[in-house]
């Protein structure tokens, strides 16, 4: 199969995209090629642009190319995590550069920004992007980066995405999407205007809670060559044998998402009814508040993330993590297994409690990562913890 794969479906692309049979063996799957160096014919006469892993590696570039053409980009840049990943779009920034952060991120997004790159001189402003006249208003003239995660972290709040990008290019500014809780399967930022897709590839795209992982996408060729420089520079690249496991993983990522989606909706659906269950936050619910553009924004389906509050407080909260068997307490989400947790105690711990309260991220507040196991099973789990 040819390198290019535009005229694929996402599947095929999965499957295919920056791999082919390796030319020295005909393997079929891409080697772990677990060297840190390369050998040189003559000084500075090398193959390819492998000098050294650092700069570029056989195994991490399949898997750049691969993650590329999922998220529909020319470029693609993997990292040793997500929020290494988000630290190279920051390292673009200078000393009073700004930058617009959506309220409700990944509490270790939330502590990036806030706590490493605004001691180093960035002007961070918090906005509730579903607000767009608060947007606006947030610009200022030396904004530089507006960033979100759709849906956010935990409220499963939706943004839209091509509203924000036609405000922030109008503006001078450029639009960064975490888009790791819908994968390139359900949500396609670069289509809608964003100029980079980041990603915890630790998430939905590792998809077995074995690697943690991060990547950039973009179709900027300037923004390309300036992030690559960044990645040389830094150094946080990703171990070969994560590379490996990653092009493993997203050769299934559409199948994982069609199951994560349709479990998650019948769970959302099944717990808005329960009469312990004060409020479920889920996309794919007619219930919830931006239903519509999530419809049009996630045309293949609405993840397996689920926000829950509970009637009865911390006391309630605790309970029902405690007694769930499949869902095991964790951070993290996105793997083929369930997970529960409270953002409050865990994910979200970093965020001043002052933030979590105007959040919502309250003592009540449970978030699901619901696995690709059957859903009767799952249910019957939440059933017998909520009883
Ligand atoms: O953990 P790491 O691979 O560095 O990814 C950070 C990150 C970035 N973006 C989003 C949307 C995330 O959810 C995360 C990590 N999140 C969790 C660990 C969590 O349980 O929410």
């Amino acid at each position: 199969m040819s390198e290019s794969h535009a005229k694929h479906g996402f599947g095929t692309r999965a499957i295919h995209a920056g791999q082919a049979p390796d030319p020295s063996t005909g393997a079929i799957m891409t080697p772990i090629f677990q060297s840190a160096t390369f050998a040189q014919e003559s000084p500075g006469v090398f193959k390819e642009d492998y000098d050294y892993s650092r700069a570029s590696n056989p195994t991490r570039k399949a898997l750049e190319k691969n993650l590329a053409s999922l998220e529909g980009a020319a470029h693609g840049l993997c990292y040793a995590s997500g929020v290494s990943a988000e630290a190279a779009v920051l390292h673009l920034l200078s000393t009073g550069d700004h930058v617009i952060l959506c309220d409700d991120v990944y509490g270790g997004t939330n502590r990036l920004f806030h706590r490493v790159f605004n001691q180093a001189g960035i002007e961070v402003t918090l906005v509730d992007m579903t607000d767009l006249d608060a947007l606006d208003n947030a610009f200022g003239d030396t904004t530089r980066v507006v960033w979100l995660e759709t849906p956010t972290n935990p409220t499963l709040k939706i943004i839209d995405i091509r509203k924000v990008a036609e405000r922030a290019h109008a503006r001078g500014a450029m639009v960064c999407v975490d888009n790791t809780f819908c994968s390139p399967y359900l949500q396609s930022p670069l289509a809608l205007g964003a100029d980079i897709v980041c990603h915890s590839t630790t998430k939905y795209m590792g998809g077995h809670s074995d690697v943690i992982g991060g990547a950039l996408l973009t179709n900027d060729p300037d923004l390309y060559d300036r992030l690559k420089f960044i990645q040389l520079s830094v150094g946080a690249v990703p171990g070969i044998l994560d590379c490996f496991l990653l092009l493993r993983s997203t050769k299934t990522l559409h199948l994982r998402m069609q199951r994560h989606s349709e479990n998650a909706m019948r769970i959302a659906t099944w717990l808005e009814s329960h009469a312990k269950i004060d409020r479920v936050l889920y996309p794919g619910l007619k219930s919830h508040p931006q239903h519509a553009l999530a419809r049009e924004q996630m045309p293949n389906g609405f993840g397996g993330m689920i926000a829950v509050y509970l009637k009865g407080g911390l006391d309630a909260a605790k309970n029902m993590l405690e007694k769930t068997e499949l869902f095991t307490i964790a951070e993290s989400l996105g793997g083929v297994e369930s997970l529960i947790e409270h953002p409050g105690i865990m994910t979200h711990a970093s965020v001043p409690p002052e933030q979590r309260q105007a959040l919502a991220i309250t003592d009540s507040l449970v978030r699901l990562s619901v696995g690709v196991e059957d859903a009767d099973d799952l249910i019957a789990d939440l059933g017998q913890a909520l009883a």
